[in-house]
């Protein structure tokens, strides 16, 4: 893995319903994310947080069955320029969320880096609806789709002419809240998924160890989008859409070492962490937790 890292924060909070996710990269800074990693002798460079737009209508577009479809592609816009320019200096891009709906800025910007880009998702929700099926209008619930090109067009042009990801090279990992359309969605186009009925029969090493094996043979980079509601609540409570039954800290913390050992990721982002859901900012340090290990951090 590169020792060089850079940090931006990324605090779109409008693409879903709950006020805090935009004070989520401030809050991972608090749990003492940069101490920990120069600890590990890398060398950061943290950006601060892009500037994105903190409000919108909130009322879903009859037009689009979008919220906040300008304000969120606005948003997703800096941060796609803001992750080209720091992945061109050569740092590898480590993004704070903000809701995940800046995963299609993020991706949007590397694209630009990487041709045949893998994606890890390791996220409760698949996040592949699009206005017609999305039972929410909310955008965070869309990213992955617009990703691999389904969509609005302002989403899935954004940042240069997509799709920016073949969904051959995508992995779901943890997922167990998925939409009707979303599962259509899945069997169309072949996503490979690991729902936490695969991860409670095959385990999580074969699990992290077959996606790894898939991402390596056939991508030029792969990041890691790290939902924290992919983790079970009982440890990320402070999160807008908590779902029961997702892997342990445990079962992640051991994903994240697997993934450090095979060096496979070129960047990482880690989304929807709501300090103002959790007084006890336990959701940013298991999230720091995840980050640490992904970068070499050891128990002994
Ligand atoms: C639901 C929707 C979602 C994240 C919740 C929820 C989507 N499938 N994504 N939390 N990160 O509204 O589309
Ligand atoms: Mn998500
Ligand atoms: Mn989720
Ligand atoms: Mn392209």
């Amino acid at each position: 893995m590169n020792q060089k890292l850079g940090i931006i924060g990324a605090p779109i909070t409008i693409a879903q319903p709950n006020m805090g996710v935009d004070l989520g990269p401030d809050a991972i800074r608090h749990a003492d994310l940069v101490e920990r990693l120069k600890n590990l002798k890398i060398t950061i460079n943290d950006y601060g947080n892009v500037s994105v737009p903190m409000t919108g209508t909130n009322q879903i577009d009859p037009e689009t069955s979008l919220k906040n479809l300008n304000e969120v592609s606005q948003g997703n816009e800096n941060i796609a320029e803001k992750v080209k320019e720091i992945k061109s200096k050569g740092d590898f891009p480590l993004i704070l969320g903000g809701d995940h709906s800046i995963a299609i800025g993020t991706i949007a910007g590397l694209h630009h880096h990487y041709q045949n880009m893998g994606v890890i998702w390791y996220d409760a929700h698949p996040d592949l609806n699009t206005g017609q099926i999305s039972p929410s209008g909310n955008i965070h619930g869309m990213s992955l789709a617009a990703s691999i090109g389904i969509g609005h067009d302002r989403l899935i042009n954004l940042g240069g002419k997509g799709p920016k990801v073949d969904p051959k090279n995508v992995v779901i990992i943890g997922a167990r809240s998925i939409d009707e359309g979303e599962k259509e969605i899945i069997r169309e186009n072949g996503i490979k998924v690991f729902t936490m009925h695969d991860i409670d029969r095959l385990g999580m090493d074969y699990v992290m160890k077959n996606s790894i094996e898939y991402l390596e043979e056939q991508t030029d980079g792969v990041h890691l989008s790290l939902d924290v509601d992919g983790i079970d609540p009982a440890h990320t409570p402070g999160t807008g859409t908590p779902v029961e039954g997702g892997p342990s800290y445990r079962e992640t913390r051991y994903a994240m070492q697997l993934l450090h050992e095979s060096d496979l990721l070129t960047s990482v982002e880690v989304v929807e962490v709501n300090p103002l859901l959790d007084n006890q900012n336990k959701t940013a340090e298991v999230a720091v937790d995840m980050l640490t290990t992904l970068f070499g951090e050891k128990y002994l």
